[in-house]
């Protein structure tokens, strides 16, 4: 893709747009910058960008600054549907993600890994098994990094292992990566999609540009993933926890074994038990990761270490503290329902229940017979309690707490020794905090704060 010259809009300034701007800049593209936010929100970043030469439109969206681009790169939080973007597409001009963008430049080969939940800790598994099986290998994507700024690094014979989202992926048209896997797709972010057909779409979009030679990872057990099968050009490996497969990676007493064909004989990788992280959809992300390093060409051993090395992810099912025998845990990243429900399903029963944050159109009936079986109390948090309130009422008791701080002071106070405190929000965090980690970190702070008073005053 030429873009020497040519002159370039980037929409949004978060880390992508700021990442995509410098890399078209310092590729001699004339390059704008536009976002909703005011000059004084982004007067951290507007200073830098002046120096490199890149023009910034703040506080709003001109239809006049779209028109005069030859290419816009979109964030991956800018919707496509945004006015001036549909205004501009009428006309041709193309509009591509920073996904996208990246794909152009990006060296060597991608593993990319997409799906409702469980992305970033298989992205992040992934990462350290090729890196145990002396690939050169750089993570990124959606987990934080933007691909974009992944470029420089890359090489010829080195992997790119790229969380993607369906925002990414939305915006995507050349992005191939030799690997693809789709770990699960049940409904989020609908608010943004549309419908769940929308939603799928754009996640399907992994495997659009793959061919015979490239290998797409899905989950047997996952109906909506499953599908994908039937319009991929790629070979289809599975991986499942309930039955064997003809080729791709299945658990068979115990043991999760890797077939690499129908014809090859399913050789052992590791014991289920010897998987550091609770829960059965963890047993899945190590399913899919184990399937994609062998595609990649990591040996069972290299696998193995890894795996058995390797601890929770942050802000996924994270245990903070235990104060007074009550355990917390933080799964700040449960941010739809499907996740809520997978972390509320780690443990057997006693557990209090921090829900609420930003609604994404979702239902939340859908938890009432989990939380009957395995929860004690709800605590709702946030602009959706009103909305979780009338979905799970008459399951098991609710207590508006508003914020995280109250509803960890309330949950904390309720937990008998041996229960739990879980923080599994099924919402986004927007209405209260800056973004999921920032939750998570809140969270934490204030069990950790909580576990020091409880230090202070225990005889
Ligand atoms: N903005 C506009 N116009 C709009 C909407 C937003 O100007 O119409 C501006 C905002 O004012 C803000 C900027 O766009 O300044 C934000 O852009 P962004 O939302 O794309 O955020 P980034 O900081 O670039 O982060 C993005 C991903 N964010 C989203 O997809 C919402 C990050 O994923 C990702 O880590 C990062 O790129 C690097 O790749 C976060 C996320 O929430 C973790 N992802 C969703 C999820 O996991 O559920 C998909």
């Amino acid at each position: 893709m030429e873009i020497k010259g040519k002159k370039v809009l980037v929409v949004g300034l978060g880390k992508s747009g700021l990442a995509a701007a410098l890399f078209l800049r310092h590729h001699g593209a004339q390059v704008t910058v536009s976002d909703v936010r005011s000059a004084e929100a982004l007067a951290k970043e507007i200073p830098a960008l002046i120096e490199e030469g890149i023009a910034v439109e703040a506080g709003g969206h001109g239809l006049l600054t779209f028109r005069r681009q030859d290419l816009i790169v979109v964030s991956p939080g800018v919707p496509v549907d945004t006015p001036e973007l549909t205004q501009v597409r009428k006309f041709g001009l193309p509009i591509i993600g920073e996904l996208e963008l990246a794909a152009h430049y990006l060296r060597g080969k991608a593993l990319a890994i997409t799906g409702s939940n469980g992305k970033t800790t298989t992205t992040t598994l992934c990462g350290e098994i090729l890196q145990a099986g002396g690939l050169p290998v750089q993570v990124g994507g959606n987990i934080g990094v933007p691909v974009i700024s992944m470029v420089e690094a890359s090489r010829e014979d080195g992997w790119s292992v790229l969380e993607v989202s369906s925002f990414q992926l939305e915006t995507t048209y050349e992005f191939h990566p030799q690997i693809a896997v789709i770990l699960n797709i049940t409904p989020d972010h609908l608010d943004r999609h549309g419908t769940f057909e929308n939603y799928v779409a754009a996640k399907e979009k992994i495997f659009t540009r793959q061919t015979a030679n490239d290998a797409l990872v899905l989950n047997a057990d996952d109906d909506v993933a499953s599908r994908a099968a039937a319009r991929a050009k790629s070979q289809v490996f599975w991986f499942t926890r309930t039955r064997v497969v003809r080729q791709g990676a299945f658990v068979h007493e115990g043991v999760i074994m890797y077939r690499a064909s129908e014809q090859a004989a399913p050789e052992p990788v590791l014991k289920v038990a010897e998987i550091p992280l609770k829960g059965a959809h963890n047993v899945e992300n190590v399913l899919a990761a184990v399937c994609a390093a062998r595609v990649a060409g990591v040996g069972a051993a290299a696998i193995r270490k890894a795996v058995t090395e390797f601890h929770a992810v942050e802000h996924r099912l994270e245990f903070v503290a235990k104060i007074n025998g009550v355990d917390y845990y933080n799964d700040s990243k449960a941010t739809n329902v499907d996740a809520s429900m997978k972390a509320i399903a780690a443990f057997p029963s006693g557990i209090h229940l921090i829900l609420g944050g930003k609604d994404k159109n979702s239902d939340y009936r859908q938890m009432r017979t989990l939380l009957l079986e395995r929860v004690k109390t709800v605590y709702t948090i946030g602009a959706a309690a009103e909305k979780i309130h009338t979905h799970i009422e008459g399951s098991v008791p609710i207590v508006s707490a508003g914020t995280l701080v109250e509803a960890i002071a309330k949950a904390g106070a309720a937990a008998q020794p041996g229960e739990i405190v879980l923080l599994a929000p099924a919402c986004s965090s927007f209405d209260q905090f800056e973004n999921y980690e920032h939750r998570g970190r809140v969270f934490k702070e204030t069990v950790l704060a909580r576990r020091g008073l409880a230090a202070l005053t225990t005889p």
